[in-house]
Order: structure tokens, then sequence, then C-alpha cells
């Protein structure tokens, strides 16, 4: 719960609701769905990633003010091969300082682009990123502390595809754009002149940010067309607060088939699946009976009281739960399909003997912290002059997240982890592969181990990663040496 002292005080600013909430008129809906450029770091090639401010158009007449990695919002889906090493020189041409943090890639922390890796305006700094881990789907964005909420809301991130020339070929789809198709799924709020405010302020900053419009790939509730065959959908939660809990319309079946950190062990078939910010999930949906497909999602509950539902600015229900329209799926015969049946379990997919823990720690997620009632960790706001946690080389241990009241995505830089218990059940592996964002009630447990240094100069981070609690302090850091 939200301690008392703090909803006075939330109160007292007097503004439950975000300034001005404008209805995304129908003809936003429908637009075809934006397939991300690629930028292509494969086979030694190099790019440059820069920080941009940009006019987009998303909603009808309007041009709205974002800003993008090399493009006026969001970024391209950046591929590199396990095995080599990506190289990519990263600019800033905004007025403020940005970062590139490569989210779930396991790499050093001199690389991984958090707080301490600052691009100053006007800077250029070069990424070196050594690639070693199974083909996955990560994303990137910016990390500055107390913007990152702000920057990535206006659009500083992108996905990132690991591919391993020396996998195993499990059969699955692969054609980029056509049955191989990245979703970055976010929520705005527009303004009546197309601009898309951020003004957390009262319960939208202390239980996060959200909006009433879904964006995917930066359009509106858009239709993406698709062969009649297997379709793999790789589906990032880009947005800074909302969980989404995803299923079709016509309440069909798709499989898992893969997490964060990349394969599961076997296909999960469900008709359901929530995805907290942060996570990502790559699910295969049979479209080969030609039949179009609408995919919603229920209301976010993550609200810590049953009051603040109402102040949240909610999509709009198309169904009695409360289930809006994320996107659309429309079946073009024309396109070349993919029909291999799935395979029973996935060669190569990930499952490291990370061995016993040797040490258990423990971070209990503080909603009311330090003398000013920021967020924090054990009590702790997060200061950038503060190191709280030093772990050790190639050692394994256990990590506790302790929450209580509304739950927190909780993300660890440089590795991916198992999650052992959540909301202090035991989870089974197959159902979740191996993750570097955990949604955290309760009392949950992962098993972690460090492979890659990160020194006290630029060290890893830990944090929630509902962005509004990130920047108000629910995050630390840690050495690996
Ligand atoms: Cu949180």
């Amino acid at each position: 719960m939200l301690d008392r002292r703090m909803f006075l005080k939330t109160s007292a600013a007097g503004l439950f609701l975000p300034a001005l909430i404008g209805r995304a008129s129908a003809a936003e809906r429908g637009a075809p769905l934006p397939i991300p450029d690629v930028m292509d770091l494969r086979g030694g090639s190099t790019d440059a990633l820069d920080a941009i401010t940009g006019k987009t158009r998303i909603l009808q007449g309007f041009d709205t003010s974002t800003i993008g990695y090399s493009q006026s919002y969001l970024g391209p889906v950046i591929r590199a091969n396990r095995g080599e090493t990506a190289r990519l020189t990263l600019g800033n041409r905004l007025d403020e300082n940005i970062s590139v943090h490569w989210h779930g890639l396991h790499i050093e922390g001199a690389q991984d682009g958090g707080p301490h890796s600052m691009i100053a305006s006007d800077a250029k700094m070069d990424a070196v990123l050594d690639i070693d881990q199974p083909e996955a789907t990560l994303w990137y964005h910016s990390h500055i502390h107390e913007r990152t909420a702000a920057q990535v809301w206006f659009g500083l991130a992108g996905m990132m595809i690991i591919d391993d020339p020396d996998a195993a070929d499990n059969g699955l789809p692969n054609n980029y754009g056509v049955d191989d198709i990245p979703l970055v799924v976010q929520d705005r709020n527009f303004e009546s002149d197309g601009n898309m405010p951020y003004t957390p302020r009262g319960v939208n900053e202390m239980l996060g940010y959200r909006g009433s419009e879904i964006l995917v790939n930066g359009a509106i509730q858009p239709e993406a067309s698709v062969p009649a065959g297997l379709v793999r959908l790789r589906v990032l939660n880009g947005s800074n607060a909302r969980i989404y809990y995803f299923h079709f319309e016509d309440g069909r079946n798709f499989h898992q088939i893969a997490s964060d950190g990349g394969l599961l062990q076997a296909p999960v078939s469900m008709n359901k699946l929530s995805l907290a910010p942060g996570e990502r999930v790559e699910i295969v949906v049979d479209f080969s009976d030609g039949k179009a497909a609408q995919l919603l999602s229920l209301q976010d509950e993550n609200l810590e009281m049953e009051m603040t539902s109402s102040m949240m600015p909610a999509p709009q229900a198309v169904a009695d739960d409360g289930a809006f329209e994320v996107m659309t799926f429309s079946v073009d015969m024309a396109k070349p399909a993919s029909i291999t049946p799935l395979p029973a379990v996935f060669a190569g997919a990930p499952d490291p003997d990370l061995g016993e823990p040797i040490r258990r720690r423990t971070f209990k997620l503080d909603m009311s912290a330090g003398p000013n009632h920021a967020m924090g960790i054990n009590g702790i706001p997060f200061d950038m002059s503060v190191l709280n946690e030093t772990a050790n080389l190639g050692e394994t241990e256990i990590w506790e997240i302790q929450v209580s009241g509304m739950a927190h995505p909780f993300h660890v830089h440089g590795t991916s982890f198992k999650v052992l218990t959540q909301n202090g059940q035991p989870v089974d592996y197959a159902t979740t592969g191996m993750k570097d964002v955990v949604l955290a009630t309760g009392k949950t447990e992962i098993l972690v181990r460090f492979d890659r240094k990160a020194d006290a100069d630029i060290p890893y981070m830990y944090h929630c990663h509902i962005l509004e609690h990130e920047d108000l302090g629910m995050m630390g850091q840690f050495t690996v040496t």
C-alpha cells in the first residue's frame, strides 16, 4: 500500500488526472503496421545511431514532436550476430544528455550504456559490443537518471535482435517484416493539437504514467497484413508502466516460443499472455485459416488501490471484460507463407547450469524511502555516487525481491537469470526460460550469475522497469569483479 503520508502528499498535488486526454478518432486506427528499418551490424558492418528530434505523423492531420534514434520516433531494429563484435557510433543531437542502454545484452558494464555512460549534447561515443549469448529479442533505450521515463516516452527506444549463425535451425519463421514481425507496444496520451504530453503528477507518477492510446511501432492500433501461415511476433512492452494481458478476440491459441533471454525449451500453447514493462516475448500465431484476428489486452490493474483505477488514463474498452484493442491482423493469401509445423522441442534453447548459489541478497522495493520519501531499494533512493552492492565474477547467487502492494518489474543489467519463485510460489523454468525482467509480487527469488565485469566507474544497475519508479530512485548499482 502507498503509505498514508505519501498518499496525502500526492493528493495535495491536486492533480490526479493528466492535463488533457485527447481520444484518437477512428481515422487513426487501422493504419498499416510500420515495420522498422533494420540496422544490420552482422558480418562486421558498422553504422551510426543518433538521437534526434523529429515530427511524427501519429494522429491524422497533426505532426507530433517526438525524438528517436536516427529516425523521428523510436529507432531501427538492430541486428547483431553471436560470436561477433558489433560496432556502432552513438551520437546525440538533442540538447540534453542521453545514453544507449543495451537491455538484455550480456556485455561488460563499460559498454552497457547505463546512467554513467552519458553522451552529452553534440558528443559521440563508440559502442563496441562483444556479442556472446543465444539468439534473442532484446531492446535498447536511453537510461539517464531522472530522465529515462521522459526520454523513452518521447521515443528513445528500439528493438535489438541477436542472431546466432551457428544455432540449430528450428524452422521458425524468419522472413523479417513478413512472417517475423517486431511489435513495440506502448501507451501514449495525446492532446487535441497532436501534442504527446509527458506530465506525471500525483498518482500518475507514483503508480507509473499510463496512456489511453495504444501504439504499436509508433502507430495507433495498426493493422498488419500477414501470410496465411505461421507468423512469429516479437513483442516488446516498451511502455513506461502499463502491464498488458494479451489475447485474441476469437480466443485462438498461440505458442510462446521465446522470452527475454531466448528460446524456451519447447513451444508453450496458450491463449493469453501477460507482459510487463521491459519484458519481451516471441509468439507464433497460426493464420493458415485465412481469418483476420484482433489482438486485445485486458486493462492494467497494477494500481495499488481500487480507487486509483478511475484516475488512470485507460484505453477504450471493446468488450465487457474491459479488454481494449491493441492491433489487428489481416491475412494476405498472396504473401509467401511458412507452414512448417513447430518442433516439439527447440534445439539449442538456453538452459545454463548456474550451479549452487553461494550467497543470498535481499532487495526490498520501497515506494517511500529516505528523508524525501522518494522511491528506493532497501530504504535507499538511488544515488549516482553510492555503490550499493558488489558481486564476484562467476559466482551464483539468489536474489530475493520483496514487494508489498503493487507489482514491480525488476530488471538486472548484464546477464539473464532464472526465476525460482514468484509471489512465494515455485516457477517452472519451462514456462519462463531465461529472463532479465521479472514481475515481482510478494516474495520473488531469482537465480543469477554474472559472467561479465563491471567496475565502480561504470557499474551495472538493478531497478524497477516502471520508468517513473526508476527515475524516482527505485534503482541500485553494483560491481562485478
Ligand atoms: Cu516499480
